[in-house]
């Protein structure tokens, strides 16, 4: 195998050419598309006639033409991903290109069929399996599509911009011409074509215009886009209301795709799976309709963060993502709960990005190198990149925040810009040091900050000491002090916040103020390896409520004791810190359990964190989601990641045994919860009402671990009498947590129920393989020869192996099996489908963090992919880095 190479964003170059408008021409046919394209090319330096080097893969070149004139062979080379003119004219010129692109396409990138209606993606190098092209972001170009097509078999015919010419030809065809105003890089182009029909609405902007809004999917999906059009309206006005953007075209279109991944935002053509949009009571969960109003908002907000302003190159990746998933964030937040979308974010973090900073795949959110950008849509990029840009807003408050995307939207507005771009545009519109901020972007690992407090009754002081280091990295053994912004506050002996006036820091006085109001959270900026900060005039020795918010994304050590946490659980007036206080109270628990269990000591659950959580279950002040993450323990990954060896079945014993012994001591106020929250009345997605689900389904799954034979019939009963998917599959999946014949009957019988819906068989699917049962490898191989399964198909795909991998019991099995199968299972996969393969190979890479058994077999299956014939470079990327 040819050995790929690895690209540097230090060898970054400016492009020789730019292209100025780019006139696309698809025939689209059942074998073969032909694609003729037209590129007015203007080289970045008048009289310099470097060669012009344009990408392309598996096509095929019918003719090639410069200023109108055919290119005869010796003037260009071709090669597997390259067309390149060896010595263009100097000056512009227009070059034509006429290509073959074949159909048969499994890769999700390119141009591909999907359902049978065709189908782009370009991100993030998909358009060089469309046309020759310089396939890269700084690329910015005006559009124009003109496609030809069957009309009985694909009477849409969509790309982006407006409609500015349709017809009917010869021969059953007809034709449609998309003209995009916009400058955009390639990785945004679109063509969806085939047999859909859309749910039509409309959006009036702040300025007056109205904008079309159209649903696309197959005819029998309709009415289930309700929910994404009422999303898609919610974001276009709170973009306006929050960030000033307002919607630039007169159509918007969404089009629905059974197999796709993810969401796309293609210029006013997005893309989307199925799941990210389709929803009804009877077939979604609560957890489903979330979703959707999240990617929705993402997808859309992308227009102005991503679209109008875009990425240098693939490096910057987090700049259009870190700040969207930060956008879609604080949408969610905006219309739900922002304490509980928080702590789901968190935990999110937590489980995903913490534990791959802590590993061999952990990259700085801008990375300084990649071998295929593909496996950089990580965790990192997305969602530490979202905190990167939430630190911004932590440091300048909401109106400097504010001032500061207006300046980068005013500056950039048409360009492919970088983060340093993002960075500058902060700091100068609002004037401030930022330190060493940008060491966010370019320092991989999470930061660990101790702090210790100390109360002087003498002087009325209190201090708290922080410490920081970030651990060493791939590539990066040494690191700098990070800017970690603390937001804090100080509690009085009955619970209350104490007003804050000033502190010093190393010394110098730090006045805090806010008009005449008093302030009750402060953001304290940790910018050194040691520091401290000093509060003075405190009559009482406070209790400090540090990170609030959860202000930085660090591992924060502090030095309260049980009992501070325990007062911080029922007081703390900051929602997440008050969940957080009982996370790390569950923690210390379940730790202390797994060292006893590894010694073979008896299991106890501490009396004192049983009446923490049955005091949180029974204040009726608190919002009944809050109770229902605040009383549910911390991942089994997130214990496992404090472990010096992760110990996969102690966990799991510990966790079982915890939440077993809970719902022991507490079933009459569990039962009371299922009873009092029960679903009457039409479902309602609103956070009332999804509140009440998620507590009623919390305290269910808990009664459902009892061996009780009353506990049993009352979960199967809440199963039969769902009214809607969400109290439905969470009493399915309660049920389903113990072997036997209620779960066999209970998985069957929903079965029956669904299999004409294959989103609805995608979540039992998942359900099933993600089951911490006993020797689940055996039932999910059964399931990949079940008819309902596909293995084209990327939601089914990641439904079964996806979820195998979660079950750590069962992934990690100690005699191998779970290794093999999926090693196995990379190899099939990835012929098929590389970018899928390499996200389950990626569930490999931290087999060092096991004992010496499980390493070796996880190793064995490493090196079996690695030695295979015609590895993909995403796989191979992957493998070679678990292995160093
Ligand atoms: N920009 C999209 C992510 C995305 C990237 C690649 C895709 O296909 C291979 C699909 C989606 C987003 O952040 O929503
Ligand atoms: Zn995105």
């Amino acid at each position: 195998m040819e050995v790929p190479k690895e690209i540097f964003l230090k060898d970054y170059k400016l492009p020789d050419y730019y292209f100025d408008t780019v006139d696309l021409s698809f025939s689209l046919g059942e074998e073969t598309t032909i694609v003729c394209a037209k590129i007015s090319v203007v080289p970045r330096v008048d009289g310099v006639a470097a060669p012009l080097v344009l990408d392309g893969i598996d096509l095929k070149l019918i003719s090639i033409k410069i200023s109108g004139n055919e290119l005869e062979e010796g003037y260009y080379h071709l090669d597997a991903r390259h067309l390149i003119l060896k010595a263009p004219p100097s000056g512009s010129f227009i070059l034509e290109t006429i290509t073959e692109v074949l159909q048969k396409n499994s890769s999700f990138e390119g141009l591909y069929k999907s359902s049978g209606n065709f189908c782009t993606q370009c991100e993030a190098e998909g358009f060089r399996k469309i046309t020759y092209f310089q396939d890269r972001p700084d690329i910015m170009a005006k559009y124009t599509c003109h496609i030809e097509a069957d009309k009985s078999l694909y009477p849409v015919l969509l790309s982006n911009g407006n409609l500015i010419e349709q017809g009917d030809l010869e021969g059953g065809k007809h034709f449609a011409v998309w003209e995009d105003p916009f400058k955009k890089p390639c990785y945004l182009f679109a063509l969806v074509v085939g047999q859909l029909e859309s749910r039509d609405d409309t959006f009036t902007t702040y300025s007056g215009r109205e904008v079309a809004l159209r649903i696309w999917t197959s005819p029998q999906d309709l009415p289930k886009t309700e929910h994404a059009m009422y999303s898609l309206k919610a974001a276009m006005k709170w973009d306006e209301d929050v960030f000033g953007r307002e919607y630039d075209l007169d159509l918007f279109n969404i089009v629905v795709v059974p197999d796709f991944l993810g969401a796309m935002e293609n210029k006013s053509l997005n893309i989307f799976n199925s799941k990210l949009v389709l929803a009804s009571p009877e077939t979604a969960s609560d957890a489903n309709y979330a979703a959707i109003l999240g990617v929705i908002g993402h997808e859309y907000f992308h227009n102005w963060t991503g679209n109008r302003v875009t990425c240098r190159d693939w490096f910057q990746l987090s700049l259009k993502e870190g700040l969207t998933v930060f956008r879609d964030q604080e949408f969610s937040s905006d219309l739900g709960s922002r304490t509980v979308k928080r702590i789901g974010d968190v935990s999110k973090l937590r489980t995903y990005q913490f534990s791959r900073d802590a590993g061999p795949m952990a990259h700085p959110v801008r990375p300084h190198s990649y071998i295929k950008v593909d496996n950089f849509y990580t965790s990192t990029v997305y969602e530490k990149g979202a905190e990167v840009v939430r630190m911004y807003k932590t440091l300048l408050g909401n109106e400097g925040f504010r001032k500061g995307t207006d300046l980068y939207f005013e500056r950039h507005d048409g360009q492919a810009v970088t983060c340093e771009d993002f960075f500058a545009a902060m700091r100068d519109a609002n004037n401030v040091d930022f330190a060493n901020f940008l060491l966010w972007y370019s320092q991989a690992g999470t930061p660990i900050v101790k702090v210790t407090s100390s109360y002087n009754v003498e002087s009325r002081t209190f201090s708290l000491k922080f410490s920081q280091t970030v651990p060493p990295t791939p590539g990066q053994h040494l690191k700098e002090p990070m800017f970690i912004p603390v937001a804090m506050g100080l509690l009085d002996s009955s619970g209350k916040d104490m007003p804050l006036s000033s502190f010093y820091q190393d010394g110098k006085l730090v006045s805090i103020t806010s008009g005449a109001q008093h302030v009750y959270t402060t953001v304290l900026r940790v910018t050194k390896g040691e520091e401290e900060f000093v509060f003075h005039d405190l009559d009482e020795k406070p209790i400090p409520s540090l990170l609030r918010g959860y202000s930085a994304p660090i591992r924060l050590h502090s030095d309260l004791t049980e009992n501070d946490l325990f007062f911080l659980l029922a007081h703390d007036s900051d929602g997440f810190n008050r969940w957080e206080a009982g996370q790390i109270l569950a923690r210390k628990l379940m730790l202390n359990q797994v060292v006893n269990f590894q010694k073979d000591e008896k299991l106890v659950l501490d009396p004192q964190f049983v009446h923490g959580i049955k005091c949180i279950l029974l204040d009726s002040s608190l919002d009944k989601e809050f109770i229902s993450k605040a009383i549910t323990l911390p991942g089994e990954g997130e214990i496992m990641d404090m472990m010096e060896v992760a110990d996969p079945d102690a966990v799991h014993v510990v966790q079982s045994f915890i939440r077993k012994q809970l719902a022991l001591e507490l079933k009459q106020e569990f039962i009371n919860k299922v009873k009092e929250n029960r679903s009457s009345g039409k479902y309602k997605f609103d956070h009332v009402n999804m509140a009440r689900r998620a507590l009623k389904n919390t305290t269910l799954g808990y009664l459902a671990c009892l061996e009780d034979e009353e506990m049993s019939e009352l979960v199967l009963n809440e199963y039969k009498s769902a009214t809607n998917m969400t109290d439905q599959f969470s009493a399915l999946a309660a049920i389903a947590q113990k072997p036997g014949k209620a779960r066999e009957d209970a998985l069957a019988d929903f079965y029956n129920k669904w299999q004409h819906d294959f989103l609805v068989v995608n979540k039992w699917l998942s359900l099933q393989s993600a089951s911490d049962i006993p020797g689940n490898v055996e039932n999910v191989k059964k399931l990949l020869d079940h008819p309902s399964f596909d293995l084209t198909n990327a939601n089914k795909m990641f439904s079964i192996i996806g979820g195998f991998c979660a079950s750590y019991v069962n992934f990690h099995a100690k005699d191998g099996s779970g290794y093999k199968f999926v090693g196995e299972f990379v190899l099939q996969l990835d012929k098929l489908n590389p970018q899928m393969a390499s996200g389950v190979v990626s569930s490999f890479s931290r087999w060092k963090r096991y004992d010496d058994t499980r390493q070796n077999l996880a190793k064995a299956q490493l090196e079996m992919i690695m030695s295979a014939n015609g590895l993909s470079k995403n796989v191979y990327e992957i493998v070679l880095k678990s292995l160093v």
